[in-house]
């Protein structure tokens, strides 16, 4: 998912292009904004973190873009791609190395594992929006 700060600062195209000159092939793709209940359920497994009224305040701030991704071992080196969660920390050449302003506002979301990248995929797209 490109997050609500990097739609806002106009980086989604460039950010798709690296996505898909990386080797990642977009199965799925939505334009949309998420309202604070969908944000809160997006991040759920957060509820008791003291950040997660910020996270969900920002991820609802704004249009996001929601993909699915094919490629082997996508989960993984996407990961690594999009580098470290602090952008501060991240590798250089990452999305967020390169995107990203702060921990809260980090430009892109990856799925962690398999499981909950097929759980991340249903919960924005049916059935009819993904082969
Ligand atoms: O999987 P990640 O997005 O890399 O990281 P995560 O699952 O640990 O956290 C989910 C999101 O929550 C992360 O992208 C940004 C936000 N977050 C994580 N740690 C902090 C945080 N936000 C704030 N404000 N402070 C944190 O320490």
């Amino acid at each position: 998912m490109i997050k609500p700060d990097a739609v806002a600062n106009g980086h989604a195209g460039a950010i798709l292009d690296r996505i898909i000159k990386g080797g990642y092939k977009i199965v799925a793709m939505k334009y949309t904004t998420l309202s604070a209940d969908i944000a809160g359920k997006f991040y759920e497994i957060h509820k008791e973190r003291p950040f997660y009224g910020e996270l969900v305040n920002f991820m609802s701030s704004g249009p996001i873009v929601a993909a699915i991704l094919e490629k082997d071992n996508a989960v993984e080196d996407f990961r690594t791609f999009i580098g470290a969660t602090d952008p501060s920390k991240a590798d250089a050449g990452t999305i967020r190395a390169d995107f990203a302003k702060s921990i809260d506002a980090n430009a892109i979301h990856g799925s962690d594992s398999n499981e909950n990248a097929n759980i991340e995929g249903n919960f924005f797209f049916s059935q009819f929006e993904r082969f």
